[in-house]
């Protein structure tokens, strides 16, 4: 059985844990704060972040994107990322700008937790314009379809979902669905998902943060 390295407020552990739901996949969830100094993910990612998953016979697999790929090659069923090649194409744009928000949000977050005398407002505005801009560009992409792409659920929806989840936990003061109620409408849909229901965000306690 796979293990997922995961942690409760990650939108890239999340998007690997819906995958796995969504195609019927046991796996052990191991739960982790990767900046505590006795976290475990360096034993499993030289790179040091989660999710990583791990198989059966020990070998590892990390980034969150290259891991949902991964799956759908390992478990093609049902399949969640379109064979046709704009279809491809158009579910990998959905992930860069999901994903690209949640890097953003997540520096803009480190950098509010600094000292108020040590903060940075040009690189948080900075930060939080990419965000703005990303939300902006998903909402185009997805106009007044249901789904991302091809009226289908898959890999584009699971990554746009865990992104707006992820910022209702961290910024919950963005008002994205005032401004976008395309990005309201579908994370409705898809929070209905037991996969999704199973794994909503929450933040975590860091212990002794490295670094
Ligand atoms: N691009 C990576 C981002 C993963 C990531 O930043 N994970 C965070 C937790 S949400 C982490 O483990 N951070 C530890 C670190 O950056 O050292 C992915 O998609 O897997």
């Amino acid at each position: 059985m796979y293990r997922l390295i995961s942690a409760t407020p990650s939108p890239y552990a999340r998007k690997v844990r819906i995958q796995l739901a969504e195609k019927g996949i046991r796996f052990e969830l191991v739960t982790e704060v990767p900046w505590n100094r006795d976290t475990i993910v360096p034993q499993y990612n030289p790179l040091e972040k989660l999710p990583v998953l791990i198989c059966d016979d020990g070998e590892t697999v990390y980034e969150s994107r290259f891991i949902n790929e991964w799956i759908e090659h390992m478990h093609p069923q049902p399949p969640l990322m379109p064979k046709d090649v704009p279809g491809l194409l158009l579910t990998k744009r959905f992930e860069v700008l999901a994903d690209g928000v949640c890097d953003a949000g997540v520096l803009l977050f480190w950098e509010r937790s600094r000292e108020a005398g040590k903060q940075s407002q040009e690189w948080s505005d900075r930060q939080q314009r990419k965000i703005l801009g990303g939300l902006q560009e998903i909402s185009r992409l997805l106009g007044d379809q249901d789904y991302g792409v091809n009226s289908m659920f898959g890999l584009a929806d699971i990554a746009v979902g865990s992104c707006l989840g992820w910022l209702n936990v961290r910024m919950p003061e963005l008002p994205w669905r005032e401004r976008h109620p395309n990005l309201g409408r579908l994370a409705d849909r898809l929070e209905q998902r037991p996969s999704f229901r199973d794994s909503v965000p929450y933040p975590q306690t860091i212990r002794d943060k490295v670094a």
